[in-house]
């Protein structure tokens, strides 16, 4: 057993705080402390498409000067929603260009007279190009959805009188151009005998309908002009102990002192010290490990610092506490290691799609879906293809599921793709995503692509360097991408510590014949396997049910046949599964919506739970699975009693 992985990620360590720097501060989570407030701006927001051929009427009318409901007529919409399902008019739904928000807020008189005060608007994320004027002064710009991002807006809004009401616009555009991530392609279509003049449709090369908007929370939030500006904390275990590694980033001053405690979950403190980096050690330390893996799952201690600085007002003091879980990962040569054991993903791949909201952030959603994985018994999931809201990944570090932090590196399947632009951009993301999802102890590795087309040389290089940049930004994890290529042909496999592979034999391939699953899965993982000695993830394999549908034997798209596909490929996976084979994720947990096309009814149903979450058949057939592994490969097997297969296993 060869622990060739992290030997190499050390010797990158040097490297990470320089690259962690490149992006000039942090992305905390907003949190409240006796030091901060936060004022969340979810809920109606006045909307306007700019339907204007050029898509730019709004900038040149400058619609961000006065109220938006001055410049014509408005819609109602909902944050966080995707504006596309929510109107009723149809070229809302698949609308490609400029879309405008506006919300007014009053502030706290504090917040705009206590000079002490630091003001921050923070956008969740916003698909895909933001502007962001704040009383109609341009503050910021983004590139790229699904990331949070942020503005000290102090001096607008502490300028002496009070500006009773604060006028946020944000100006979005959804269309993907060859640099974007993921990147697409727009087609003007110019025989006038077909299409109006000007008549132009967005390509994209990538499964999953392209939600756009407000799709997370808008947040106002302060902090002391003194501040926390970011926590970095990787962990170890050196016999009994746990070793906490923290650097924290102040900004404002120079001048400051820091006390930084870690507290047990009954809120003793284990250890101290008051130092901006260093080790806090735990004697007898508990370990969070995954759900199901052990019988103590998931521990969170937490990370509390506190910091008191002069200012030349006075003095000044920040709180801000981190949840800390300590464990380790490793990769062998044919194991995945948390915790220095094996560890095997049964998982699923999710979106974050349902029903009229899209893509929109929503707590019901997100707890029944936790209470669904639980159900299903799935320890993990992949967030394929973009970041995940920050409230997923909390809910992950609290209930112990592990996750394969994917960024939005999908649809690189055109060669103009990799290109140097594109390429910075890419690592630019990564430098985001590690930024802010780097201290979720249920983040065990990082993705940073999905199915790109690497079998072409240029796309061998480009994947080399966004992986070799990511590492050097975490050399505490793993990195890998989502290959479907063949083992002979990937350019880019020779870089990742695991291959995660996607295949659907019988499905794209030999459809119907689902007697050639066996010998065709077993072929991959024997070529994959002898080329790279890597453990291998089945990083997706699926089919569609259109749920209700049933025909025996089976045929496509029946519920019978998606359990016959999945039993199929489990009988391969358990060929390999105790050898090189380290997980299995489902394709997809839930329906989700596509573009249309003939290849799709309503969306992608691919899912074993519909779009409303409700079974098909192969969610019991994969629940049954799922325990049964779940049974045999926790840790220790002694003290585990067999769960599951009852009506309730959870009591
Ligand atoms: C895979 C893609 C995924 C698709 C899936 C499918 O990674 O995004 O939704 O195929 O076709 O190739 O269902």
């Amino acid at each position: 057993m060869a622990l060739r992985t992290l030997v190499a990620w050390a010797a990158l360590g040097p490297l990470l705080w320089g690259c962690a720097l490149a992006l000039q501060g942090g992305m905390l989570y907003p949190q409240e402390s006796p030091s901060r407030e936060r004022k969340e701006l979810d809920g109606l927001w006045s909307f306007r498409a700019d339907f204007s051929d050029n898509r730019r009427r709004g900038f040149e009318e400058q619609w961000y000067r006065r109220p938006l409901r001055e410049s014509g007529p408005t819609l109602d919409m909902p944050v966080p929603s995707s504006f596309n399902d929510i109107g009723q008019d149809w070229r809302l739904w698949d609308f490609v260009g400029w879309v405008w928000y506006e919300r007014e807020v009053i502030l706290p008189e504090r917040w705009t007279q206590d000079l002490r005060t630091r003001v921050v608007l923070r956008i969740g994320s916003a698909h895909s190009y933001a502007i962001v004027w704040v009383n109609g002064v341009h503050t910021l710009e983004h590139e790229g959805g699904y990331l949070p991002f942020e503005a000290d807006i102090s001096n607008l809004v502490q300028v002496g009188a009070l500006p009773s009401r604060l006028r946020i616009t944000i100006a979005i555009n959804n269309t993907l151009t060859p640099t974007t991530l993921p990147p697409g392609t727009i087609q003007y279509m110019n025989d006038t005998s077909k299409y109006p003049k000007g008549y132009f449709v967005q390509n994209i090369y990538f499964d999953f309908f392209n939600y756009a908007g407000l799709q997370r929370s808008v947040l106002l939030y302060t902090t002391p002009t003194t501040y926390i500006d970011d926590i970095t904390v990787t962990t170890d275990v050196e016999q009994d102990s746990g070793l906490v590694n923290y650097q924290i980033f102040v900004k404002g001053n120079n001048l400051f002192e820091l006390e930084v405690r870690l507290l047990d979950a009954e809120n003793k403190v284990v250890a101290n010290r008051t130092v901006t980096q260093g080790q806090l050690k735990v004697p007898g330390a508990s370990l969070w490990w995954p759900y199901l893996m052990h019988e103590r799952p998931a521990y969170l201690y937490s990370l509390e610092v506190r910091l008191t600085a002069q200012t030349s007002l006075g003095p000044v003091s920040d709180f801000y506490t981190l949840p800390v879980g300590i464990r380790t990962v490793a990769v062998t040569e044919s194991q995945f290691l948390i915790n220095g054991k094996p560890f095997y993903f049964h998982g699923v791949n999710k979106h974050e799609d349902a029903d009229i909201r899209g893509k929109g952030f929503d707590w019901p959603l997100l707890v029944k879906d936790f209470n669904l994985l639980r159900w299903l018994g799935a320890n993990a999931f992949r967030t394929s293809h973009y970041p995940y809201a920050e409230e997923v990944l909390q809910m992950c570090d609290r209930h112990g599921i592990v996750v394969i932090d994917e960024c939005p590196g999908v649809g690189l399947a055109l060669p103009q793709f990799f290109n140097n632009v594109s390429l910075h951009h890419h690592m630019r993301v990564m430098e985001e995503v590690v930024r802010r999802d780097k201290n979720h102890p249920a983040v065990v590795m990082w993705s940073v692509a999905n199915e790109p087309a690497s079998h072409l040389e240029s796309a061998g290089h480009y994947l080399k360097m966004v992986i070799a940049h990511t590492k050097a930004l975490d050399p505490s994890r793993p990195v890998t991408f989502v290959s479907k290529s063949n083992y002979t042909a990937d350019k880019a496999a020779p870089y990742v510590d695991v291959i995660c592979l996607n295949s659907y034999y019988s499905w794209y391939y030999d459809f119907g014949h689902l007697e050639l699953i066996q010998r065709q899965l077993a072929t991959q993982f024997e070529n994959w396997y002898k080329k790279y000695q890597k453990p291998i993830i089945q990083s997706e394999y699926g089919a569609e049910a259109i749920a209700g549908f049933h025909q025996d034997p089976p045929l496509m798209f029946t519920e019978e046949y998606q359990k016959s596909l999945l039993e199929q490929y489990h009988l391969g996976l358990d060929q390999k599964r105790r050898k090189y084979v380290v997980g299995e994720l489902i394709w997809n947990f839930a329906d989700f919506m596509t573009e249309q096309s003939p290849l799709r009814v309503l969306g992608n149903k691919k899912g074993i739970f519909t779009r409303q979450r409700q079974p098909k058949g192969a969610a019991f057939l994969l629940r049954e699975r799922y325990w049964k592994i779940a049974n045999e490969t926790r840790y220790p097997h002694s003290v585990a009693k067999s769960q599951c297969l009852g009506n309730s296993p959870f009591t």
